[in-house]
């Protein structure tokens, strides 16, 4: 089975990488998880969007919460407090035992591939998830309140800084992670898919990572982004905010802008309709669909839309 490759964040990305599991074959998808959120915090190696993804693929995330993991105590984070130590970046207990093997794993010299495939194999993931790259990357949001890691903007400061742009300190130094790059050459490659996640810092550190913008166009895969903007809002998270504070119109057209070039197609709500000519007339074809994914039902439905869609630009 030809492989389909996912570009994926943490939450919205997580939920379509959900869907596209129920639906294709271990062999036949892979999920790559943006990590330049990652962080270190409390000495504990923080990789938010490739713990997302595997919990959310084992079956064990916390679908009110949108990370982390269900069922979780908050123990060690009372006693964190009690100790007067760093507690505006929580780690449930259990949460906590994933990043104590995590730190193990890496201090024995495994890199973060190989601890992510250890970690998902113990969980019994299946399908492939693999970090962008096994060097560090690392988001930088620009505000108004001066230059902020991503955690300190998202979490401590609650997306409330203005922003004014981002960047991604160690991009340049760092390579993406090699089977990455394979199958991104690979001519089986079947369909690329950009997961609703954002734009700006959870996509775009993957694009910026050596080679694989220009493996992107070289390939004849399709490559085709489900917009993370549904009626000028995102479903979570702080794009919407993000788009006004950069002066973009909070749309799908400004999405479609946004991947112009890259992408062959863009999945847009029943909600943003009315956009799809102007979409189209940027030489990017449409598929509407239901992409507000509520149920698991809703998610393998969006999957089998989104791979349906990426069929009929089959080449030769
Ligand atoms: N998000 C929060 O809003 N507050 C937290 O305390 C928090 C802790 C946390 C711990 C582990 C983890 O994997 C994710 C965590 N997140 C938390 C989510 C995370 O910061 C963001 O969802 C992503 O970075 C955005 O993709």
């Amino acid at each position: 089975m030809s492989p389909v490759l996912a570009l994926s964040g943490g939450v919205g990305g997580a939920k379509l990488a959900l869907g596209l599991s129920k639906v294709l074959e271990p062999e036949a998808l892979t999920v790559v998880a943006n990590t330049a959120d990652d962080f270190e915090h409390l000495g504990l190696p923080i990789s938010p969007d490739l713990d997302t993804l595997m919990y959310t693929l084992a079956g064990i995330n916390n679908t009110e919460q949108g990370w982390g993991l269900e069922g979780e105590s908050w123990g060690a984070m009372t006693m964190l407090a009690d100790y007067g130590a760093d507690t505006w970046f929580q780690l449930g207990d259990r949460d906590l035992a994933t990043h104590l093997v995590r730190r193990q794993l890496l201090a024995q010299g495994r890199n973060l591939t190989e601890v992510t495939a250890q970690l998902c194999r113990q969980l019994g993931v299946t399908h492939r998830i693999l970090p962008m790259s096994n060097d560090a990357v690392s988001n930088r949001v620009y505000t108004n309140k001066g230059e902020l890691a991503f955690q300190q903007y998202f979490v401590r400061e609650r997306c409330e800084p203005e922003i004014t742009g981002f960047g991604f300190a160690g991009i340049e130094s760092a390579s993406a992670q090699p089977d990455f790059m394979q199958l991104l050459q690979s001519p089986e490659l079947n369909a690329v898919i950009i997961c609703p996640s954002n734009p700006f810092v959870s996509v775009q550190p993957i694009l910026e990572l050596a080679g694989v913008n220009k493996a992107l166009a070289k390939n004849q895969a399709p490559v085709i982004a489900v917009s993370p903007i549904v009626a000028g809002q995102a479903i979570k998270g702080p794009t919407a905010k993000m788009m006004r504070e950069l002066d973009m119109p909070c749309d799908v057209l400004s999405i479609a802008r946004y991947y112009r070039g890259l992408i062959d197609g863009l999945v847009i709500d029943k909600a943003d309709a009315e956009q799809a000519s102007a979409i189209e007339a940027l030489g990017i074809a449409v598929d509407v669909a239901s992409t507000v994914m509520r149920s698991l039902e809703d998610r393998i439905g969006l999957a089998t839309s989104v791979l349906s869609f990426a069929e009929q630009f089959k080449r030769g």
